[in-house]
């Protein structure tokens, strides 16, 4: 499929960094000390035990650490510097786009490197592996918690309004490394499609978006993303 004119939407997942969201969960057990993430990732479960919620967070931040961006975030900032109006929308909290050199992005979920206090609201970056004591406190003694959008909650103010808008005033929407399951992203497939742009699924499995998109390019986003640019 040719694409034509510029990219100006992208929505990715984990996928494009070797599904960080379950890489962490699927050591040899499978989960992590036996919980599934969307069972950590909530507001109730920090309430009942900050410890154990900031011992999944911390135990992440030190995979991510040693991470490295791929091809696939690699050729997502040469699009950037070739397309005027790029815009790259993530789920993805492991700031992996950042250290590629990414710069206009939206962080659909957060980022798991900046911590928010749940007194006085302050939020601020703390990129320290492993965190010296958890869980980890504001500077007004209040309870720190990753800067994420958990389960349940609501995406930050303005965020799915500007992603909407980038993607229902695309030409191309490339839909990169991620299931399509969670909402409210991934309603941003079928709003680029009623909005005319060009929807391009790159995924190495079948998808929920799959069905809806108009180009499928199966395989890995490492090797995919250089090859389209
Ligand atoms: C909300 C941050 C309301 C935290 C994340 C029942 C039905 C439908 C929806 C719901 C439901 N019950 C609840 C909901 C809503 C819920 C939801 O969608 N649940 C899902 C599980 C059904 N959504 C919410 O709760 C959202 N909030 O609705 O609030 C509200 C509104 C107003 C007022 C109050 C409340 C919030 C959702 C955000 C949750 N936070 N992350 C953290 O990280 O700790 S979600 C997290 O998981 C990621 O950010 C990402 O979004 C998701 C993981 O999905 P993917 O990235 O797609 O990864 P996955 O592993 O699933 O798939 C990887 C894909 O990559 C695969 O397709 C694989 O084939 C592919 N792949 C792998 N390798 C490669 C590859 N592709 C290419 N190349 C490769 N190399
Ligand atoms: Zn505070």
């Amino acid at each position: 499929m040719a694409c034509r004119g510029h990219v100006a939407g992208r929505l990715n997942g984990c996928g494009n960094l070797r599904r960080e969201w379950r890489a962490t969960f699927r050591g040899a057990g499978g989960l992590w000390k036996d919980y599934k993430p969307e069972e950590l990732a909530n507001a109730e479960a920090f309430a009942k035990n900050p410890k154990l919620v900031w011992e999944w967070y911390n135990h992440r931040r030190e995979i991510i650490a040693k991470a490295l961006p791929n091809p696939g975030h690699k050729a997502l900032v040469e699009f950037e510097k070739r397309k005027p109006r790029f815009t790259l929308i993530t789920q993805n909290v492991d700031g992996l786009h950042d250290r590629a050199g990414s710069g206009k992005i939206l962080k659909l979920h957060g980022d798991i490197w900046r911590m928010k206090c749940t007194v006085c609201g302050a939020n601020w970056p703390d990129r320290r592996t492993p965190l010296p004591r958890l869980p980890p406190h504001c500077q007004c003694g209040g309870l720190a918690r990753p800067n994420v959008v958990w389960f349940g909650e609501p995406l930050a103010d303005g965020m799915m309004k500007e992603a909407e808008h980038a993607v229902t005033s695309a030409q191309v929407f490339l839909v990169i490394g991620t299931s399509a399951v969670v909402l409210p992203a991934a309603n941003l497939v079928p709003y680029a499609r009623k909005a005319g742009a060009k929807v391009i699924e790159i995924n190495t499995e079948e998808t929920a978006a799959t069905g809806m998109v108009d180009c499928v390019l199966r395989g890995p986003a490492g090797d995919l993303l250089p090859r389209l640019l």
